[in-house]
């Protein structure tokens, strides 16, 4: 089979796995051409697929697997990277229901805002000036694929499990924040799951950005000004149950909370 075909076949079989609620088997010893090159172009395709299928566009971009604990927790080592969709937002202030996911989990997350524009190549400093604002966040993210196991390329293929996100306020001014030192606090029905620190993401959560843009460039793409990007997660993430509260809590960004229902 040639490599657009691998490409649009295994594009088809993630949307509907989405699409129908139903976990699928991995991909990697299916298609043995697989790796991680292909992966973003199945990715890519994925999301075509989408924009047209669901009439909703591109909102941004998301990191993945940049903190210890979520690369030890999945048993893959290395960041990734996809795209955020307009339909994929929630409201922090609105219930939300379990129904339209495979096995959802949730995870604490750092959300910037550019102002500008901004390709790579990129440093961290660049980073922080083009910054128009920060949020904290939280990701929903639910894998297509079977009890949630998965390698590098089949993640990058299902869009880096990518489902939902939920924006918290935004913090205009982060002159006086240094996000490599703030803590945060993940609690599920008011217990206390895990903390963790800007510097769990990669270091610092503008360094992951940086990678991440700089990846992009090498694919000709960049970040545009006003578009979401989704540092990743700062800790383990948890499995959802239904009416299940989950709150985060960041030094100097607030908070935001999630109450789920069935
Ligand atoms: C891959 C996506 C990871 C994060 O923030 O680490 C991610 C996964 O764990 O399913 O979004
Ligand atoms: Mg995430």
């Amino acid at each position: 089979m040639i490599l657009t075909d691998t490409v649009e076949a295994i594009a088809e079989e993630l949307f509907a796995a989405e699409a129908e609620i139903q976990e699928i088997d991995t991909f990697v010893d299916r298609y043995p051409e697989l790796d991680t090159n292909l992966a973003y172009k199945v990715q890519e395709r994925l999301i075509g697929m989408k924009c047209t299928r669901q009439k909703t566009r591109v909102r941004g971009h998301k990191l993945g697997l940049t903190s210890v604990a979520k690369q030890k927790m999945m048993g893959v080592h290395e960041p990734l990277y996809g795209v955020l969709l307009d339909d994929m937002e929630l409201d922090q202030h609105e219930p939300i229901s379990l129904q339209p996911f495979i096995h959802a989990k949730i995870e604490p997350e750092i959300a910037f805002v550019f102002e500008r524009d901004i390709k790579g190549p990129v440093s961290v400093p660049e980073v922080l000036t083009a910054t128009a604002y920060v949020m904290p966040a939280f990701e929903i993210i639910d894998s297509r694929y079977r009890d949630f196991k998965f390698t590098l390329p089949d993640v990058i293929a299902d869009n880096a499990s990518s489902s939902r996100f939920i924006l918290g306020d935004r913090i205009e001014n982060i002159d006086n924040l240094d996000l490599k030192v703030i803590g945060s606090v993940f609690k599920k029905n008011g217990q206390v799951m895990a903390t963790g620190t800007g510097a769990s993401v990669m270091g610092h959560p503008a360094r992951a950005v940086a990678w991440m843009v700089n990846k992009l460039a090498e694919r000709g793409q960049f970040v545009k000004a006003g578009e979401i990007v989704l540092s990743g997660a700062l800790t383990e993430a948890f499995r959802i149950e239904k009416n299940d509260v989950f709150s985060v809590g960041f030094d100097g960004l607030g908070a935001v909370q999630v109450v789920f229902t069935t």
